[in-house]
């Protein structure tokens, strides 16, 4: 049986777009029996063991599949897909462009969406810089601290805990 461990209690903006989503969907289209185990951020379960022992980076997703863990998002669909022998193609070649897709979505387009992702989330309101430097990691970082302020001190404005980070 494979253990998922997902965002427990993903607020509001990123409720249906957390990365543990991408192995659920996987697990879905396989069929492959699965369990979910939930962790809370904001109590820092992510951040520090048993958790860290699965996920050293403290980060959603990881799974626990009898014994053999494993976490980044895209590798474990490359595990379930291989597991379930089903999603990959056959060929040496076909399964190397399934590979380099699977990368390329979170290497080079994922981070993109994140940066529009975080400046429709956290900075919405704020202004264009008139010259130089991008609203976008101003307003991304302040943001994170922000919210992880916020989230330690256990005080959370609902402009501050409807939006925590998603990288
Ligand atoms: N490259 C990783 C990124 C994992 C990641 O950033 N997960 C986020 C949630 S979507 C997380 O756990 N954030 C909390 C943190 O970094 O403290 C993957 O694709 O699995």
């Amino acid at each position: 049986m494979i253990d998922v461990y997902v965002f427990g209690n993903a607020p509001a903006p990123v409720r249906e777009v957390t990365r543990d989503l991408r192995v659920l969907w996987a697990l879905e289209e396989t069929g492959l029996p699965y369990r979910v185990e939930r962790l809370d951020f904001a109590r820092g379960e992510l951040k520090r063991p048993p958790y860290t022992r699965i996920h050293p980076f403290g980060q959603i997703p990881a799974i626990d599949d009898d014994g053999f863990t494993l976490f980044e998002s895209a590798a474990i669909v490359l595990y379930v897909a291989e597991k379930a022998g089903q999603l990959l193609p056959k060929s040496r070649h076909s399964r190397a462009l399934a590979a380099q897709w699977a990368f390329a979505a979170v290497n080079t387009v994922e981070p993109a969406i994140v940066e529009l992702f975080a400046i429709d989330a956290f900075s919405a309101d704020e202004a264009w810089p008139r010259s130089g430097g991008r609203r976008s990691s101003n307003g991304r970082s302040c943001a994170w601290q922000r919210w992880r302020g916020s989230s330690r001190s256990g005080r959370t404005s609902s402009a501050t805990s409807s939006a925590p980070p998603t990288s």
